[in-house]
């Protein structure tokens, strides 16, 4: 068994959670912060048999994208520097950060 943990946009997350349980697969959602940007974000914890593990990931393909974004870095990206002026980047954020665990010992209590 595996354990897939999907991090993805909120915009995203509802379309993901409907494709994975009209195909009877399980979810716990948990309301998340990206560490760069600090905006909300929203990981999946998705518990699955390693025969069905590709299915969650072509479901995660087909309902998640990549979108431009704006920041303004409050510290310079390559290191510090003393005449810092703050203007906004483009970084591209998702679709989707996927860790695949292996699964020691799965219970229902
Ligand atoms: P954030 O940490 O808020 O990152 C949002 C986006 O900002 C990233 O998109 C990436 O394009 C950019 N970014 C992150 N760190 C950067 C840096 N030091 N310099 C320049 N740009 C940077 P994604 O890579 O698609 O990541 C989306 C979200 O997935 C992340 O939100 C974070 O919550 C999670 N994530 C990504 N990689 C991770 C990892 N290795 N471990 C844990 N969480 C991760």
């Amino acid at each position: 068994m595996k354990l897939v943990m999907v991090i993805v946009q909120d915009k995203d997350a509802v379309h993901l959670l409907d494709g994975l349980l009209a195909r009877g697969l399980r979810a716990t959602k948990l309301a998340s912060t990206g560490g760069f940007l600090r905006e909300g974000n929203t990981t999946l914890m998705i518990g699955i048999e390693d025969e069905r593990l590709e299915e969650v990931v072509q479901v995660v393909r087909a309902t998640c994208r990549a979108r431009e974004q704006l920041v303004t870095p409050l510290a310079p990206l390559g290191g510090g520097s003393e005449s810092y002026v703050p203007y906004p980047v483009e970084v591209l954020v998702g679709g989707a950060t996927v860790f695949v665990l292996s699964v020691e010992r799965f219970e229902k209590v």
